[in-house]
């Protein structure tokens, strides 16, 4: 494989597209020795056709505010492959969505959903609609008049949307509503539904419970786990949340989550009533973390900065792509941190993964750390195939089972000569090879 060649090819027929050019070079690196070694794969054009979206489709999405002004904001779904399984990943509604960033989420989404081994294929979508500081009602209208559009694209064996930022069980519900309006059934389209009307129980946690099981893992090789580790977390949203909670139950303390205003050091433990008020806090649509601060005497509002510069043993970036960078990187590892493991999609740059592979800090990339989110929602598709549903103990041992599973596939595909596990190229050839396979056996479409 010319890997120079195909990203300069992709580069000129998609500039200026950075995030989905970043994500599909980092895959590509580590796929190199594989396609090597499978010429079949070379001569099927799996490479040229994976890196392209079977079809990426804009609407616009026109809503009235509460004084009756009127908005058009822009939709998207990119359905990027549907070789093992109809097209499934996250909607975002963020202000800075454009196609880029739902190219590379989507491109990620189909190695991530491979490896959960469930029949999902990859997609993605949403909008540059911004959820801050809007009523409910503004948000009702806005998610009916994106599924006005939305609904002729999906369905539960065709395309199978959730949440991703910004869109959580309110969003989705008022999504499905629509849904089951314009269609008159009542199917599992979405998934992350509410509990009484075909969502399953953990899908809520499910994101941020995997990536710590995922992390206690890739401990274990090291033959350590989380009692007693001090933690750093960023973001404070669905995915900081799980994680918060789990790293708890087992025994670590969380000292940092963040926004977008900057972080807070909370050097007693996040835990128990804080843990509600960092909840209270997301829940109200004003997107900062400083008033945590004034609420619990001893944390410290850090304002316009990453926490990466606190002293962890462990990181868990869970707000956003690149928000972990070199320096970042690099103070971390100064600071002692053994592990980091991504919540978020691609939160960690190449710069700031080089300096982590060059120290050989454990790294678990977003596509296998923050899999059980989607696996979550592949068992919330098989409750509702089977119209029937798990109880609590039952998701959460199928989920633990998987990231265990997901870990072990890494492990398989990554380990080095010197014993050194490459995650990411762990990650990104298991999650491939399914994929690529199956592309093998349906031809050339
Ligand atoms: P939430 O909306 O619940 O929280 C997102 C968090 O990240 C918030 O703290 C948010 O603050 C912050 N954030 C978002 N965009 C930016 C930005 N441009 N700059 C700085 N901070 C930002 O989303 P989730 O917790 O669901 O998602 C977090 C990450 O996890 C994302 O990368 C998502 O793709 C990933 N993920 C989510 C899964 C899920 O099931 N929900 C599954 C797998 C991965 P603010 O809104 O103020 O910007
Ligand atoms: O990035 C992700 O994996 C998600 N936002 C969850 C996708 C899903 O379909 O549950």
């Amino acid at each position: 494989m010319n890997l120079e060649k195909i990203m300069n090819d992709l580069e000129k027929k998609h500039p200026g597209e950075l995030e989905y050019l970043q994500a599909v070079r980092e895959v590509l690196e580590s796929l190199e020795e594989v396609v090597s070694q499978n010429p079949q794969f070379e001569a099927a054009g799996i490479i040229e056709r994976i890196v392209e979206p079977d079809r990426a489709l804009m609407f616009k999405v026109p809503w009235v505010d509460d004084n009756g002004k009127v908005h058009v904001n822009l939709g998207y779904r990119v359905q990027f492959n549907n070789a093992i399984g109809p097209y499934k990943g996250g909607l975002r509604f963020h202000p800075s969505v454009n196609l880029s960033i739902l190219k590379f989420l989507g491109f990620e989404q189909i190695f991530k959903n491979s490896l959960t081994t469930l029949p999902m294929g990859g997609g993605k979508g949403g909008s540059d609609f911004d959820p801050k500081g809007k009523s409910d009602a503004e948000i009702m209208r806005f998610c009916q008049s994106f599924m006005l559009e939305l609904w002729k694209l999906i369905g539960p064996e065709t395309d199978v949307p959730a949440g991703d930022i910004g869109v959580g069980g309110k969003e989705i519900g008022y999504m499905f509503g629509m849904y089951k309006k314009l269609t008159r059934e009542h199917v599992g389209v979405l998934t992350g539904k509410g509990i009484n009307w075909g969502g399953s129980l953990i899908r809520p946690e499910a994101t941020g419970f995997g990536a710590v099981y995922f992390a206690q893992e890739m401990l274990a090789t090291k033959n350590t786990d989380f009692k007693g580790k001090t933690v750093a977390v960023s973001g404070f949203g669905n995915v900081a949340w799980g994680a918060i909670s789990k790293v708890n139950q087992l025994g670590g303390k969380v000292v940092t989550i963040s926004g977008p205003d900057g972080y807070i050091y909370d050097p007693d433990g996040i835990s128990g009533e804080k843990i509600d008020y960092m909840l209270e806090l997301r829940a109200s649509n004003q997107d900062i973390v400083k008033p945590y601060s004034y609420e619990f005497t001893g944390a410290q509002f850090v304002q316009g900065k990453r926490p990466w510069e606190v002293k962890c043993d462990v990181a868990l970036p869970c707000a956003t792509q690149n928000e972990l960078g070199k320096e970042d990187a690099e103070m971390l590892v100064k600071n002692g941190c053994i592990c980091v493991a991504e919540g978020a999609n691609m939160p960690t740059t190449p710069e700031g993964v080089e300096v982590f592979k060059k120290h050989k800090i454990l790294f678990g990339p977003g596509k296998a750390v923050n899999a059980g989110g989607v696996a979550t929602s592949g068992l919330e598709m098989t409750q509702n195939s089977m119209k029937l549903s798990w109880s609590r103990e039952e998701v959460d041992a199928r989920l633990h089972q998987i990231m265990k599973d997901i870990h072990t596939a890494c492990v398989r595909h990554g380990k080095q000569d010197d014993g050194y596990v490459d995650y990411v190229k762990g990650a990104n050839i298991a999650g491939f090879l399914k994929v690529a396979n199956a592309m093998l056996d349906q031809g050339v479409i």
